[in-house]
């Protein structure tokens, strides 16, 4: 957490000490799969299909990593030993822990395709594909200060703080690393301000397969999705922001988004 001054205020709501993480993925058939905790002690360490990084105190990824793999599935991150079973057309139910108001951003969904098991993945090497993504909506409660507009996050935040996340319908079955993300812009009007929270979770997606069914293309390595300076890194947000536009690779032309509830 970095408040610039004007945002005092937020400092002072119990949210501001702690930054977010995925608490756990709901499958359709409502099986709950745990993210990953990073303050798990070493003796309860349990396989996952969450990745596990270096984010204790729930920290986020700042913008001088983005050319490194830290921005891939958060610091130091390794592979999930597990994968979620799922399908073409399912939307999963991602959780956070919470999500501070003051933490306004676009909210961002990847998919990699792994060659064998998704435990085994490089992370170095996986090319991203986007499925999903959401910016700044509108300027609606603009004049709520310190930091006005509607953003994704206030969508999420409306949602208890989780998002849906529609698997691809055209998705060929396979191993698929699943790596959702915040980024939150409150102070990403300095060179190095905004705040990545990416988190990962593999996916063994079964039962689709039919003969239009597509594989990921044009992916893109983790260190390659996002500059110091994009325009939606390095912005201001202060005011009545009257657009946005959201950083990475463009959408994948055969996502099947979901519309949020709330959106
Ligand atoms: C990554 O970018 C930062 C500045 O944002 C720079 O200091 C660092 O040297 C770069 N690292 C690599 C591996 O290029
Ligand atoms: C990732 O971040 C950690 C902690 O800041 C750092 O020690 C490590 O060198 C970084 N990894 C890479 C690939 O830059
Ligand atoms: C899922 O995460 C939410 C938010 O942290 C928590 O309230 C809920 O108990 C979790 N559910 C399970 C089954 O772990
Ligand atoms: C924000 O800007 C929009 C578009 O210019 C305008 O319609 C709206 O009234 C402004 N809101 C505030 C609170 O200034
Ligand atoms: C702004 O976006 C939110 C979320 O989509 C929506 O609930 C609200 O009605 C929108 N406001 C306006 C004025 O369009
Ligand atoms: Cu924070």
């Amino acid at each position: 957490m970095r408040l610039s001054p004007g945002l005092f205020l937020t400092a002072l709501l119990p949210t501001a000490s702690a930054h977010g993480r995925i608490t756990n993925i709901t499958t359709p058939t409502g099986t709950v799969y745990q993210g990953w905790d990073p303050a798990t002690p070493q003796a309860q360490l349990q396989d996952l299909t969450a990745w596990r990084a270096a984010n204790l105190g729930n920290v986020y990824v700042p913008p001088s990593q983005f050319n490194t793999s830290n921005i891939t599935c958060h610091f130091n991150s390794t592979p999930g030993a597990l994968h979620i079973p799922t399908a073409p057309g399912d939307v999963l139910r991602v959780q956070w822990n919470e999500w501070p108001a003051s933490h306004k951003g676009p909210v961002l969904t990847y998919l990699a395709t792994c060659a064998g098991s998704c435990a085994g993945a490089d992370k170095e090497t996986l090319d991203w594909v986007k499925i999903d993504e959401v910016g700044w909506l509108n300027s609606s409660g603009a004049d709520v200060l310190p930091l006005g507009g509607t953003w994704a996050t206030d969508v999420l935040r409306a949602n208890g703080a989780s998002w849906m996340v529609k698997v691809p319908e055209a998705l060929v079955d396979g191993s698929y690393v699943l790596r959702h993300e915040i980024i939150a812009l409150h102070v990403a009007e300095e060179v190095d301000g905004a705040q990545a929270y990416p988190q990962c979770v593999n996916l063994k997606v079964s039962g689709g397969g039919g003969k239009d069914a597509k594989k990921l293309e044009g992916g893109v390595v983790g260190e390659k999705l996002y500059g110091v300076r994009d325009k939606g890194v390095l912005v201001n947000i202060h005011g009545n922001v009257t657009g946005y536009e959201i950083p990475g690779p463009r959408v994948w032309e055969h996502a099947t988004r979901f519309k949020q509830p709330n959106e």
